[in-house]
């Protein structure tokens, strides 16, 4: 998609009224997705937000399509990508990168196979000079993720370019232009609409038990709700025998005592306190710290315990000593250590015994110094 100079994007606009052209919107092939397409984000690609509130975005931007009644359904993955380059291989990817492309904001590439199957679509924030904003306020300068990503998600789903405007003069999501901060894409008009719905046909491949206008509420938990319902309609409870379910069959081994539904993610909270994160088709650990969570911060080099109450490790997990000199790492007690002083420094947990030997933390046990 490219930024031209407004004064053109007036003239055009206007040309489009005066036509009274109903039917804009535009296929650039006779390729389809099978009704569904799953992209990636290279989550370290993402320079101007945090990682997670670029997802949400486009999470976001994903839904105003997925609620457009159409038989086609976009979905992020939970997961991450080092994918950066726009290629057919086998890898949707999104990312930012620091390097422009004439005007362009952001460009979206797309292949499809002799069967007229789409099978890959990658898109790039031509991030380079250029800050990216994420949510709804606060952007100067700049242009909002999910704004841009509405309009080259359009692309991916086999939409060109309109130059259909509304009776309020509102541009299509899909019109080739837009101005900084602008948020008008990230509503879809009847002619957007139009589009994808006469491309994949009217109708939902949302399930019978979710899809996205059933989705839990950002922060739900199970316990405390009996189920979590994911963006794609998937259904995630707990067992009885403490397995994780997705739709009623275990995932990908999962166990645990926690589901938390947070920034359109899965994550799963083991036994030893410890976050999982679902990627998709399986599991990522996260750490300690709760997801969404920013209230823990890495503890200064030198921390020790006592002298501070706890030591939170890079890891974020929350380091103290028991009431037993038990050392407690989550509130359990790490690999059956005992001490008098914990100690954080150089990224490293040490526990100094009632012999004044110090142990270093292995991340599964600990090893004499
Ligand atoms: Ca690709
Ligand atoms: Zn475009």
């Amino acid at each position: 998609m490219r930024r031209r100079l407004p004064v053109l994007l007036a003239a055009i606009a206007l040309c489009a009224v005066a036509t009274g052209s109903l039917h804009a919107w535009v296929a650039y092939t006779t390729a389809r997705w099978p009704g569904s397409a799953t992209m990636t984000l290279n989550r370290s690609s993402v320079a101007n937000v945090s990682a997670s509130q670029a997802a949400a975005a486009i999470q976001t931007a994903m839904s105003a399509w997925n609620n457009a009644g159409a038989k086609m359904t976009l979905s992020l993955s939970g997961g991450d990508t080092n994918v950066n380059q726009l290629a057919n291989d086998g890898v949707s990817a999104i990312f930012f990168r620091q390097d422009s492309s004439g005007s362009a904001i952001a460009t979206t590439y797309t292949w499809w196979d002799g069967n007229n199957r789409m099978i890959d679509s990658d898109i790039v924030f031509w991030n380079g000079g250029r800050v990216f904003f994420a949510g709804s306020s606060g952007c100067s300068s700049g242009y909002y993720i999910e704004d841009i990503a509405a309009h080259e998600l359009g692309h991916v789903i086999g939409l060109d370019h309109s130059y259909f405007v509304d009776a309020n003069g509102q541009t299509a999501t899909m019109y080739p232009t837009t101005g900084w901060c602008d948020q008008n894409f990230r509503t879809l008009s009847s002619d957007d609409i139009d589009g994808v719905r006469s491309l994949y046909g009217v109708g939902s491949t949302k399930t019978s038990s979710g899809g996205s206008t059933n989705t839990s509420p950002d922060g739900t938990t199970v316990p405390g709700a009996a189920q979590i319902v994911d963006n794609l309609g998937a259904v995630w409870t707990i067992a009885a025998n403490t397995a994780i379910l997705r739709n009623g069959l275990q995932a990908a081994y999962g166990w645990g005592k926690t589901i938390l539904w947070t920034s359109n993610t899965i994550y799963v909270q083991g036994f030893d306190n410890g976050w999982w994160q679902w990627a998709g088709s399986g599991w990522v650990y996260v750490g300690f710290q709760k997801p969404g969570d920013t209230s823990l911060t890495t503890s200064p080099d030198g921390t020790t315990v006592p002298g501070a109450t706890q030591i939170v490790d890079g890891l974020g997990a929350v380091w103290t000593i028991g009431a037993n000199a038990a050392i407690l790492r989550n509130g359990l007690q790490a690999a059956y250590g005992w001490g008098k002083t914990i100690l954080w420094t150089s990224n490293t947990i040490y526990v100094q015994g009632f012999d004044d030997n110090w142990w270093q933390w292995t991340g599964s046990g600990w090893v004499r110094v």
